[in-house]
């Protein structure tokens, strides 16, 4: 009900009394006022006026499912979520939920990671009420192959909805990660339980530094915050459910076209490093070569001094700037 009645107040632009909450909720009179108290208690600035209503002033910069419920325009993404003050992982608790069976688009969220992870062994920073921790559990019906390209999808959906919320030119650096000028504000993690031909589930783990001032030593040259950049204070939950939106949107695409094809002009519009020489560090060998765009099938393509294009796979080499990070 809190849910609804937040809605209710952020649809309206006037004052609502509580008899029309009352009626639009069928709810007694004192259980919207306890609803309205709770909400208060949480931070919300809800005006109470005798004869006019309640009339919804500001939001905590909070991610409460109700928050972020109350925002969302998706059909199934999010629509179910948990919240956690503090956990270890949001990636691992998708794999618990789906392990039990959970639906596809469940939202994991937490304020606080005590072991949020990045690629291959690597730890993620995640201290409390300042990033977006989040995870989603997807079931796609496709070959485990595909699913790197999920990835991207989730990249592009990030630097749109970063690009909308706070007009930053947030751009892609491919595969999994989001920079303004040249540092790192999120971080994608795809993994994925599967067998050789089908796939149980995927858990999507995006990591977004939103309000953070500082970072450790070890990081501090190569990443920032949305606020850093932008110099205030950005709210979450707003993030989320635009970064929900354009996730739905793309992902239907993918899974229509069973291929990236009718999303690369907009990736390659978002690429960093497009048009640009990298240091394309493989296994065996480093070499320069200039970022082209992407295949359809979410490969980088490379081109070397003799004009030979061919398509690099993400897990398969790492791309450097020629002068840093980017
Ligand atoms: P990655 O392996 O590409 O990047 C990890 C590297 O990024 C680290 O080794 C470190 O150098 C740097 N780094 C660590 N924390 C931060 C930070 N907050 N901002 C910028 N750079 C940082 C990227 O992996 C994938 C990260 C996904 C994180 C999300 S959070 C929600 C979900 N749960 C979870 O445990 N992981 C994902």
């Amino acid at each position: 009900m809190r849910e609804r009645i937040l809605a209710l107040l952020r649809e309206s632009k006037d004052y609502l009394s509580g008899q029309e909450l009352c009626e639009m909720l069928s709810v007694s009179r004192t259980a919207v006022w306890k609803a309205v108290n709770s909400l208060k208690a949480e931070g919300y600035r809800i005006e109470a006026v005798r004869n006019r209503g309640y009339r919804l002033v500001s939001s905590p910069d909070v991610l409460l499912s109700e928050e972020i419920k109350s925002l969302l325009t998706t059909t199934w993404w999010g629509r179910d979520i948990l919240y956690f003050e503090r956990i270890d992982s949001t990636n691992n608790e998708i794999k618990r939920q789906a392990e039990n069976g959970a639906s596809e688009g469940l939202l994991v969220i937490a304020e606080e990671q005590t072991a949020g992870r990045g690629r291959h062994g690597r730890s993620w920073v995640s201290p409390s009420g300042t990033g977006i921790w989040m995870s989603f559990l997807l079931r796609p019906h496709m070959e485990p192959a595909k699913a790197p390209m999920i990835t991207l999808i989730a990249a592009l959906a990030c630097a749109k909805a970063i690009r909308r919320a706070t007009n930053l030119d947030a751009f892609i650096k491919w595969p999994n990660d989001i920079v303004i000028d040249g540092r790192k504000v999120t971080g994608i993690l795809t993994e994925m339980s599967a067998e050789m031909t089908s796939i149980h589930y995927v858990t999507m783990g995006i990591g977004m530094n939103v309000n953070m001032k500082t970072f450790p030593a070890e990081i501090a040259q190569t990443a920032t915050s949305l606020a850093l950049v932008k110099g205030q204070r950005i709210a979450r939950s707003g993030l989320v459910a635009a970064f929900g939106k354009y996730f739905e949107e793309c992902y239907g695409q993918f899974v229509q076209d069973a291929s990236l094809v009718n999303l690369i002009p907009e990736y390659e519009e978002l690429l960093v490093n497009r048009g640009c020489d990298v240091i394309v560090a493989g296994e065996k060998d480093r070499t320069v070569q200039k970022a082209l765009g992407i295949n359809q099938d979410g490969e980088l393509l490379v081109q070397d001094g003799q004009g030979t294009v061919r398509a690099v796979r993400a897990g398969e080499v790492s791309i450097r700037g020629m002068y840093g990070y980017v």
